[in-house]
């Protein structure tokens, strides 16, 4: 197992592509809920870089099929950055959301990355949505709906084009696991660009064991495994602290089960903590899961294993 242990965390508070308010103050609430110390708790060296600035959110209506688009770019521009700057160095970044269109942030930087040190890329998607929408399929212009399909090459010049290289990523490297909220338009778009969704009558039929088994087959020595985990991935009965819950979500259990065979790859080199929003959450609970998913994902079992 070769787990990265040098962790640096990377705070991004702001809601600009969220149809909800309070996406902003997840870093925070993840702090709050000892990240840092429960992941120093299990040797890892974790440094807290703090949180990256941008634009605030004026809350406009769409323009042209999209909300904020010039605040949600430069808020990616940002991310990408900062989270490139970490690879760089070796290290093993982890974005603290923050809503999910900053996932383009963070994977267009861990896919040029990838390039330039010919490394191949996997993608977990995990959320409840498959994040594919476009201007328009859209039924809200909300940018944290579109950021799969911005990855691919589906979206506005400025952001498809913020890693340098169009696309940024093929669909092929991508598996969305948890998936029960998907637009009609949306629907057909994933299947025109072929996207691997594990949905969850998938999961009710054949169990995430089976699942995570083909969401990580074929991974390499070779190969950097990004998660993108978005808190309302989990059923809302569990984490309520996100803006757009879909009910019928995996349990914790099945949610635990799917962190530890992540951790068991030994690949895990970066990794989005998305939609955390706290204004909604019950005494940090939904923060505190996170936090306690991400010592699995860290390794963190039951007993010893091996
Ligand atoms: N599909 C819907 C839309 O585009 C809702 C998207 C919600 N996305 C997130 N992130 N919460 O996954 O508006
Ligand atoms: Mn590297
Ligand atoms: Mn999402
Ligand atoms: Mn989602």
């Amino acid at each position: 197992m070769t787990i990265l242990r040098s962790v640096s965390l990377i705070g991004a508070p702001t809601d600009i592509g969220a149809g909800a308010r309070g996406a902003s103050m997840g870093p925070e609430a993840m702090r709050v809920a000892n990240l840092a110390q429960t992941l120093e708790g299990h040797g890892v060296e974790v440094v807290d870089r703090g949180n990256l600035s941008g634009p605030y959110n004026p809350w406009q209506p769409p323009v042209n099929g999209y909300r904020h688009l010039p605040e949600v770019t430069a808020w990616n521009r940002a991310v990408h950055e900062a989270v490139y700057a970490e690879l760089q160095l070796g290290r093993l970044p982890i974005l603290l959301g923050g809503d999910h269109c900053l996932g383009l942030g963070s994977i267009s930087a861990v896919a040029r990355h990838c390039r330039e040190a010919g490394k191949k890329l996997r993608v977990l998607w995990l959320d409840a949505h498959a994040d594919f929408n476009t201007s328009a399929l859209t039924p809200s212009g909300n940018i944290h709906g579109m950021p799969v399909a911005c990855l691919c090459g589906f979206g506005p010049q400025e952001l498809i084009e913020i890693g340098g290289h169009v696309p940024a990523i093929s669909p092929k490297w991508v598996r969305q696991i948890g998936i029960r909220s998907v637009d009609e338009g949306e629907k057909r778009f994933v299947h025109e660009q072929d996207l691997e969704v594990f949905d969850m009558r998938y999961i009710d039929e054949m169990g995430m064991r089976h699942t995570m088994e083909l969401a990580l087959a074929t991974l390499d020595a070779n190969t950097h495994l990004h998660v993108s985990f978005d808190v309302d991935f989990l059923d809302p009965e569990i984490a309520p602290g996100v803006g757009t819950t879909i009910p019928g979500g995996p349990t914790y259990r099945e949610a635990q089960l799917c962190m530890e065979m992540i951790a068991d790859t030994g690949r895990m080199a970066s990794l989005d903590v998305m939609e955390l929003n706290p204004a909604l959450d019950v005494r940090n609970k939904t923060a505190l899961l996170a936090v306690d998913l991400i010592e699995s994902l860290f390794g963190k079992s039951t007993l010893m294993r091996k």
